[in-house]
């Protein structure tokens, strides 16, 4: 440490959500000055920041949680078995006064305008969706309303009660926040551009004695998720759609839309996620599901999408969402055909006609896994700017590190295991933190991915991508933001492959003890 001794910190981390937490407990845990900077007035990132209605986990929480300690997993108890954001929030605070604030509360901070701080190491762990994107729709300022971001929900919201309320965007985001608003506002319009496949969340009351049950069950949970193949608690079929009768076929369907959370995603036979006659199959079943959920047939046809297939972007998860379309109070707008103009002093225009609002919402999205390090200029050896090294499409070695870019650690950055998000977390931070323990040890004072390096890992990642008819879709996941100018191109932003073969290279690299990188001691 005496190496660091002219710097600030040893380790700076930006940004304290999750991941951040996670590593300032770690990098505590090696007895290094460390600090987190965080944007937000409080720490939880995501959790913090996405306040809307009904926002809440799609997977089961106690899946989606972290498992380093012992004493939080006694302690802490989830009340549902898909936690709202609220305990979700609760939760991430709670981390930081009962694992982390052991000796100071003083880590967690809003960074002042201008101040420096100097450190050996740092990392990033700004989430994958934390830049929220408004719509490139004209007049999206003159809106004479009230209108919000979902990811910047106001604290003091006005009532919605009888209120004209539009939502553009029809998204996981959307769709939790529609159906947990549609019985209190006056009227709720939808903008739909895209119909989204969507599967039953089927939540329901964690009771006591089921708790006990999941305290005692947690190894076998964490286990079960590190063994899948994007660490959920679901296990996956690797059978074919084509191996059973349509009988067999729909009886398992039937079987797996009846369980809670993502086995109905998760667990379907791994075909329909690669040959696009199986995908058709399965998303034909689940058309038939939105048809009987829905009271008018036109408006069940255009809530069935038709451009892509199902499990080919993100599938949300739903408690009720097509039965709003039922509603007196609620319209759905179908603006792939009816495209939205621009935004007046009054509301909405679209092309065949106008929709006066007092409130307007953009569910809108993100620019998602880059947007975060678009957001701030990183600059490397010989001033290298991150966004040029990432121009032409992104490249990085392990989903950790990239060249240039010494001594930085990226937690959830491009090419990690998306999944289930907090398994990838704990590992990529235990992973960081046997690194920087390591260089500690040995007086290192540099480290750096090479190119090389980079072109094999990114060869890699598009190796294990292709196929899967996700990467043929625009979505958050491909890169695509359009709304975004800069971000039209598709892209590999996520690891397509298992967790478990991620988790190997990246043991691989820490048993060559590092050879992989460029090392410097001091
Ligand atoms: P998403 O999934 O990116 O959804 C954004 C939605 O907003 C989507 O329906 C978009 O339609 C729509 N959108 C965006 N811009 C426009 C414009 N200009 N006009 C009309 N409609 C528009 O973001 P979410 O926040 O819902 O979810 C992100 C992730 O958070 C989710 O996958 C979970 O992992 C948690 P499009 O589909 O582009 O036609």
């Amino acid at each position: 440490r005496a190496a660091n001794a002219g710097l600030d910190y040893d380790v700076l981390i930006v940004g304290a959500g999750l991941s951040g937490i996670f590593s300032l407990y770690r990098m505590r845990q090696l007895n290094l000055r460390v600090r987190a900077l965080e944007a937000g007035s409080a720490e939880g990132g995501t959790w913090f920041w996405n306040r809307y209605p009904g926002a809440r986990f799609d997977s089961e929480s106690y899946s989606y949680i972290f498992s380093f300690s012992q004493e939080v997993l006694d302690e802490w108890t989830w009340t549902e078995h898909f936690a709202p954001q609220t305990e979700t929030l609760k939760y991430a605070q709670y981390l930081t006064t009962n694992a982390l604030a052991a000796k100071e509360h003083s880590w967690l901070l809003t960074d002042e305008e201008g101040k420096t701080y100097t450190c050996r190491y740092l990392i990033t762990a700004m989430g994958i969706l934390n830049e929220p994107t408004l719509p490139n729709i004209p007049g999206v300022r003159d809106f004479k309303g009230t209108a919000w971001h979902t990811a910047r929900w106001p604290a003091d919201e006005p009532s919605l009660e009888s209120k004209r309320v539009g939502i553009i965007g029809t998204g996981a985001t959307a769709i939790q926040t529609i159906q947990a608003i549609a019985g209190q506002v006056g009227r709720l319009t939808v903008f739909q551009r895209t119909a989204n496949w969507t599967a039953p969340l089927r939540n329901k009351k964690i009771t006591s004695e089921e708790m006990t049950k999941i305290r005692k069950d947690y190894p076998e949970i964490f286990r079960q998720c590190l063994e899948s193949y994007s660490c959920f608690i679901h296990v996956s079929d690797n059978n074919s759609v084509f191996s059973m009768s349509e009988e067999e076929r729909l009886a398992h369907w039937e079987d797996l839309y009846a369980r809670p959370g993502f086995a109905k995603v998760l667990s379907i036979e791994s075909d329909i996620y690669t040959d696009k006659k199986a995908n058709a199959l399965y998303s034909a079943f689940y058309a038939d599901k939105i048809r009987a959920r829905v009271k008018d047939p036109v408006v069940a046809e255009r809530l069935v999408p038709k451009t892509h297939g199902f499990g080919t972007r993100r599938v949300p998860l739903e408690s009720g969402y097509y039965e709003v379309f039922s509603q007196s109070n609620v319209e759905l707008v179908d603006v792939s055909d009816n495209a939205i103009e621009k935004i007046t002093e009054g509301g909405v225009q679209t092309r065949n006609g106008t929709y006066d609002l007092d409130i307007l919402i953009y569910a809108t999205g993100f620019d998602a896994v880059t947007g975060s390090f678009n957001a701030i200029e990183f600059k490397g050896v010989n001033d290298t700017d991150l966004k040029d090294v990432w121009n032409d499409g992104i490249r990085t070695f392990l989903g950790l590190t990239v060249n240039k870019f010494p001594n930085m650690f990226m937690i959830m950055g491009p090419h990690q295991m998306f999944g289930n998000i907090p398994r990838s977390i704990e590992y990529a931070v235990e992973w960081v933190a046997d690194f920087i323990g390591h260089a500690q040890k040995h007086n290192v004072l540099y480290v750096e991915a090479t190119d090389e390096g980079m072109d094999r890992w990114t060869e890699h990642v598009h190796e294990c991508g292709k196929g899967l008819l996700a990467n043929e879709v625009d979505s958050w996941m491909t890169g695509v933001n359009k709304n975004l100018a800069h971000k039209q191109k598709r892209s590999m932003t996520r690891y397509n492959g298992p967790a478990p073969g991620y988790r190997k290279r990246c043991d691989e690299v820490k048993q060559r003890r590092y050879s992989d990188f460029v090392i410097r001691q001091g």
